[in-house]
């Protein structure tokens, strides 16, 4: 395996091989034998109707795989992955696995305050963008920043307008060996509670179940036409059960370039879509706009929404409003993943947040001193399993941290069990936000203030919102006078913070309160913003 990365212990793979969670083939496989059992059929449809069958999504990401070698990318390289939903996304990220190489799938939000460090830490040899997005904002610039910052970026690769980088590389499809399915096939972000981003090793076979099984909790077919809302890149539209999940039904990929109504809903219409996956925030907005859209949504099958706690309200309007079924989908790019059945009863699809993919999903509700709770008692979900990772990549101090000693995830999460298994998400431990299921680590956005001139102290906190779920606070000790919001934000994006991180509102104190160790107390602070 690969060096950084912490395997499973024997004992458990030879467990998983055996219950067959573990099946010892690529995630490639998931193109490979779609072309070969259903070549003709649609794979992916662009935005703008674009579309590719199975047999020419595998060919095209063939071509790219020997463009990649003939680049002069190296198996076992990793490489930095930033593109909005565009169908090149969809063809390299087969072609990385082809060649072996790993992509870093970073979020098309991220600036340079995000990529630079992870450039670093995966010692990226290349970094792959697209030219512009909807708002003007230029990549290729961002990447003259990060090849400046990072010596080992080699390589820039451009889809669109290349400028003084390359396109994406293409040659005649060369035999490739293929991978060993216990190596590690790409890397995902977490959301992270420190100053640092942390990369989660994802293996050829623990992915490949991870999509599979998910779409088959999800009931995904041949006639599945799933769109992809949020960003490709994110673990929830990417594999639970995603555009993976769909691949290996055998169904169709839709891409939406953005999940607002007015595009997501035209989508829905011109192709057909039967399954879409949101976070609350993009559901609440759906919901609202059925009331003065007249686009045809009836082949909406199934809404999924995840990425952070969707309330019951809410949840009980899905069907009233949008026709379809919603399930509800608690996981975590670190593994885990918690989904209502589609047979379960109405009650536990709208109150809770599913249960666990997998039998073998090892799941303990934890108090503070890491003691089983009794039954039904709310505490911090601890899980192992065949698709939870055993270590970030690189962090061996953090690793020790955020694992048990017999290799359970600390997830941070608190919830509570029911006797079904399903799990009720109440609340969280680690110092991170939930902005609408974008994540923000406290400490990071904390040492970015500390940087501020003005600033003496800084302390991060989510405030409860209705349509967000939270926001964020910032906290602030000042010395001299004290900078506003807006000026906070610009000294905030100049350093290369991605937007969705910025704090959305600015308390002045005089001093911070404190708890009984000395600590500063976030849940003082948290309350006090609750008002
Ligand atoms: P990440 O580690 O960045 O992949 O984010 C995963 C985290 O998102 C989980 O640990 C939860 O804190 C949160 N999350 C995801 N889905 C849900 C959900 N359905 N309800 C509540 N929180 C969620
Ligand atoms: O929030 C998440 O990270 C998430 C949510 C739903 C996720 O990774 C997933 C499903 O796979």
């Amino acid at each position: 395996m690969l060096h950084g990365c912490v395997p499973w212990p024997e004992e458990l793979a030879a467990k998983y091989r055996a219950e067959g969670y573990w099946t010892g083939q690529s995630l490639d496989v998931l193109l490979t034998e779609g072309a070969a059992a259903h070549g003709d059929r649609v794979a992916l449809v662009a935005a703008d109707g674009a579309r590719w069958t199975h047999a020419e999504l595998d060919a095209w990401a063939s071509r790219l795989a020997a463009g990649l070698v003939s680049a002069g990318l190296r198996p076992g390289e990793r490489v930095v992955v930033q593109l909005p939903n565009v169908p090149e996304f969809v063809a390299l990220f087969f072609a990385f696995l082809r060649a072996g190489v790993l992509p870093v799938l970073a979020l098309p939000a991220h600036r340079e305050s995000e990529i630079v460090p992870l450039c670093e830490l995966s010692e990226a040899v290349a970094y792959v963008v697209a030219d512009t997005d909807d708002a003007g904002y230029d990549y290729r610039e961002l990447a003259r920043t990060v090849q400046k910052a990072v010596p080992s970026v080699r390589q820039v690769f451009v889809v669109g307008e290349p400028a003084e980088f390359q396109p994406l590389p293409t040659a005649a499809p060369v035999p490739l060996p293929s991978p060993d399915p216990s190596d590690v096939a790409l890397f995902l972000l977490s959301g992270g509670t420190t100053g640092t981003p942390k990369l989660i090793p994802r293996t050829h076979q623990d992915y490949l179940y991870n999509a599979r099984a998910s779409a088959s909790v999800s009931g995904f077919s041949a006639d599945t036409r799933y769109l992809v809302a949020l960003p490709a890149a994110h673990n929830f539209a990417l594999a639970s059960p995603g555009l993976l999940g769909a691949m290996a039904a055998g169904g169709t990929v839709v891409l939406a370039p953005d999940p607002s109504a007015d595009t997501a809903f035209e989508l829905i219409e011109r192709e057909r879509v039967t399954v879409a996956a949101v976070v609350p925030p993009v559901a609440l907005l759906w919901m609202d706009a059925t009331e003065f859209m007249d686009e045809d949504l009836s082949s909406l099958q199934l809404l999924q929404v995840g990425g952070a706690k969707f309330n019951a309200e809410p949840a009980s309007r899905v069907r009233s409003t949008l026709g379809c079924d919603l399930q509800q989908v608690f996981g975590m790019a670190e593994g885990l993943l918690n989904f209502t059945r589609l047979d379960d009863p109405d009650e536990l699809k709208i109150t809770t947040q599913g249960r666990p993919l997998c039998p073998a999903d090892e799941v303990l509700v934890v108090d503070e001193e890491g003691d089983p709770v009794a039954p039904g008692e709310s505490g911090e979900l601890l899980t192992r399993g065949p698709y939870t990772l055993r270590g970030y990549y690189r962090a061996e101090q953090h690793n020790a941290r955020s694992f048990t000693p017999d290799g359970f995830y600390r997830s941070g999460d608190v919830v509570r069990a029911l006797p079904s298994g399903h799990l009720v998400v109440e609340g969280r431990i680690k110092d991170q936000i939930n902005r609408g299921g974008e994540k923000i680590p406290a400490e990071e956005l904390e040492n970015h203030l500390l940087a501020h001139p003005a600033v003496h102290d800084a302390a991060v906190v989510g405030m409860p919102d209705e349509v967000m779920g939270e926001r964020t606070c910032a906290f602030l000790v000042v010395r001299g006078e004290a900078p506003t919001l807006r000026e906070v934000t610009a000294f905030l994006r100049e350093r290369g913070v991605a937007a969705y991180k910025l704090p959305d509102r600015l308390e002045v104190l005089d001093s911070f309160p404190l708890t009984k160790v000395g600590k500063v107390s976030k849940a003082a602070l948290a309350k006090r913003i609750a008002g």
